[in-house]
């Protein structure tokens, strides 16, 4: 099997010292961070999805897993990340209240740092008053906001409301993503902007700043 292949075997099997020894095996003979990030860590975790849906795995497996793949994205982080990128913005993401999937958001924040931004992450579960405390507090150019579930999607409006609510909506731009949303939920709630994976997210972010 190839380096990615036993990478995605790894992460399947949340063995976290072997994900950093293939990381580090890999780099040595020059597979790039990013073919390790798609066709091992994420093609490992996409398999493990399929099987946990079909209740062929359970939740402790994924955790396990999903422990492995942030270990082993913390890894490639410096090669995936541009050295001496200057930030040219400032970013507060969040997966939002309900909701504890984090390893999307992670990797928008990544390449969100990749492109240049500083990011504030307030992490899992978070709720709207702590989104719109850090608008006010951090004054930050993009609101990020992740959501994975259907059942939390809707939690995206709610946060967009509150920012309003408060009026800082105007203050910043508000982007919204995750598995279940699309760029029809995102003109539907009235956020600005929708990507559908990490590395456009932070597109989309650069071109707010442009503008
Ligand atoms: Co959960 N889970 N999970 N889970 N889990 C899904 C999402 C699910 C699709 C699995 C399935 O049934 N097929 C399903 C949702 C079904 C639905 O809502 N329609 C599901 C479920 C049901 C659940 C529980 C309810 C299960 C239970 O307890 N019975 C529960 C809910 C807990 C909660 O949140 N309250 C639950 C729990 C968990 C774990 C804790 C075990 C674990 C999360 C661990 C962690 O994140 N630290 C977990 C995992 C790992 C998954 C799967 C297997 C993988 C998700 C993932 O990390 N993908 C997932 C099935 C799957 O997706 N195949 C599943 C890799 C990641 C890189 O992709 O997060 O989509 P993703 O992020 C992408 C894009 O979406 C985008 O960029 C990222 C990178 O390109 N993106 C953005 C994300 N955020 C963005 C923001 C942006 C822009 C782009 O701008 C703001």
């Amino acid at each position: 099997m190839s380096i990615v292949e036993n990478l995605s075997e790894a992460v399947q099997k949340g063995r976290i010292k072997d994900v950093l020894a293939l990381i580090e095996e890999g780099l040595g003979e020059g597979v790039s961070a990013q073919e390790m990030l798609d066709d091992g860590l994420l093609r490992g975790m996409s398999l493990l999805g399929a099987r946990f849906k079909n209740n062929e795995v359970f939740v402790p497996e994924v955790l396990i897993a999903a422990r492995a793949l942030n270990k082993g994205t913390e890894a490639l982080k410096p090669k995936l990340i541009e050295a001496g990128v200057q930030a040219r913005g400032l970013a507060v993401i969040g997966t939002v209240k309900g909701d504890l999937h984090d390893i999307g958001k992670n990797l928008v924040k990544l390449m969100m740092e990749g492109a240049g931004f500083e990011v504030v992450d307030l992490g899992v579960d978070v709720s709207d008053d702590a989104f719109v405390a850090a608008v006010a507090e951090r004054k930050p150019d993009v609101l990020l906001l992740s959501a994975l579930l259907t059942t939390t999607m809707r939690q995206q409006e709610s946060v967009i409301k509150a920012v309003a609510a408060a009026g800082l909506r105007d203050k910043v731009k508000i982007m919204v993503g995750g598995a279940p949303i699309t760029q029809g939920f995102c003109a539907e709630i009235g956020a600005d902007g929708y990507a559908p994976d990490a590395a456009s997210a932070a597109e989309v972010a650069a071109t707010f700043l442009a503008a």
